[in-house]
C-alpha cells in the first residue's frame, strides 16, 4: 500500500513529465488514450483523489460524485469551459488550470491562420499537390495585404496580448481591442492598442477578427449571424479561442454568400467533428485544436499540473486555481 495520492490521467502525456508524476504520485495512466465516457468520469470520480482532464473530458454536473474521493481537478490547458465549476465547487473540489505557458504558442497558430488565409496558403499548397498549378500569372490566387491591416482582437487576456505584440511588432498591424473589463492604458501603450467599448464597435472597423475570449455558456454564439453581418466583406474571422464562440453554421453561410471574406479556424463546437459546410469552403483554413501543440509547451503544461498538485496535496494554495 501506498500513501501517495491517487491520480487519474485521461490521455497520454509528454514521458518526461508522465515520469516525474509516476516518482510523485500513485498514478493510473489511461493507456488506450481515448477521450473517457461520463460513466468512466463519474466512475474516477470515487476512486481517485486527482483527476487531470483535458479538454476532450466533458465534466458537466451530471458527472459529479455527490460525495466523491476527488479533491482537485487539475486541468491540462488553460480554457476550463468543459468543466463545470459550480459543480466542483459546491463538492469541495479544487480546479486549477495551466495560464502562461501556451500563450505564445497559441497566439503563433492565431498568427499562422491569419496569414494562411489571408495569403490563401492553404489553397495554394492544395492547388500544387494536386499537380493542378500551371504556373505563374500575376492574377494568381491574389489574397490580402496583412502589413498595416487593422486587427480587432476579442479577450485581451494573455493570450490576446501575444497576438497583439505579433501584429504590432511583426506586422504593423493597428490593433483595437474588445475586452470585458477595461484594460490597463500601460497595456493597450505596449500594443499601440486602443480599446472600443462593444464588438459592435469593433467589428465594422476591422480588417481581421481574432477571437481570444473564454469559452463556456456565456460566450456561446458571440460571433453570430448578426454580428458577421457586421463585418466588412473584405475581412476575416480568426478562432483558436474555443468553437462555441462561434455560430459554425452562421458561419458557413457568411462565408458562402461573401458577408465575410475568410476564417481560420483552430477550434469547433463539437470536437473532433467538423460542419461538411465549413470542409466545402475553401475560403477558409481549418486546423485541428493545435494551439498549443509545440513539445516545449506541452511539457510546461504537464509540469504547471505536477506544480499545481503537489503544492495541493502539501497543503499549499495552488497557483492556478480557478474554483
Ligand atoms: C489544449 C487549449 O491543448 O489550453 C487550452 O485551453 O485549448 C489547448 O491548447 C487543450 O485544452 C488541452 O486540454
Amino acid at each position: 500500500m501506498t500513501n501517495k495520492p491517487r491520480v487519474l490521467v485521461t490521455r497520454r502525456w509528454p514521458a518526461a513529465v508522465e515520469a516525474q508524476m509516476a516518482a510523485q504520485f500513485d498514478v493510473d495512466l489511461n493507456r488506450a488514450d481515448r477521450p473517457l465516457t461520463e460513466a468512466e468520469l463519474r466512475d474516477a470520480m470515487t476512486r481517485y483523489d486527482a483527476i487531470l482532464p483535458t479538454v476532450t473530458d466533458r465534466l458537466p454536473a451530471t458527472v459529479f460524485d455527490p460525495s466523491p474521493r476527488t479533491k482537485i481537478l487539475a486541468n491540462y490547458g488553460v480554457g476550463f469551459s468543459h468543466i463545470d465549476t459550480q459543480a466542483a465547487k459546491a463538492r469541495g473540489i479544487t480546479v486549477t488550470n495551466t495560464p502562461d505557458v501556451l500563450s505564445e504558442c497559441t497566439a503563433d497558430i492565431a498568427m499562422t491562420l491569419l496569414l494562411m488565409v489571408a495569403r490563401r496558403a492553404g489553397e495554394g499548397e492544395r492547388e500544387l499537390r494536386e499537380g493542378r498549378w500551371t504556373g505563374w500569372r500575376p492574377t494568381h490566387l491574389i489574397g490580402t495585404k496583412v502589413s498595416g491591416a487593422t486587427l480587432g482582437i476579442i479577450g485581451f487576456g494573455r493570450i490576446g496580448q501575444a497576438m497583439a505584440q505579433r501584429a504590432h511588432f511583426g506586422f504593423g498591424m493597428k490593433i483595437l481591442v474588445q475586452n470585458r473589463s477595461p484594460v490597463p492604458t500601460e497595456v493597450l501603450d505596449r500594443y499601440n492598442a486602443t480599446q472600443v467599448p462593444t464588438i459592435e464597435d469593433l467589428l465594422p472597423q476591422c480588417d481581421f477578427v481574432s477571437l481570444h475570449c473564454p469559452g463556456g455558456a456565456a460566450n456561446r454564439h458571440l460571433i453570430n449571424a448578426r454580428r458577421l453581418d457586421l463585418m466588412k466583406p473584405t475581412a476575416f474571422l480568426i478562432n483558436t479561442a474555443r468553437g462555441e464562440v462561434i455560430d459554425e453554421h452562421a458561419l458557413a453561410q457568411s462565408l458562402w454568400f461573401g458577408t465575410i471574406a475568410g476564417a481560420g479556424l483552430d477550434v469547433f463546437e463539437r470536437e473532433p467533428s467538423v460542419p461538411d459546410a465549413l470542409l466545402n469552403t475553401d475560403n477558409l483554413v481549418l486546423l485541428p485544436h493545435l494551439g498549443s501543440a509545440t513539445r516545449e509547451t506541452r511539457e510546461a503544461m504537464g509540469f504547471r499540473v505536477l506544480e499545481n498538485l503537489t503544492a495541493f496535496f502539501d497543503g499549499r494554495e495552488p497557483q492556478d486555481r480557478v474554483a
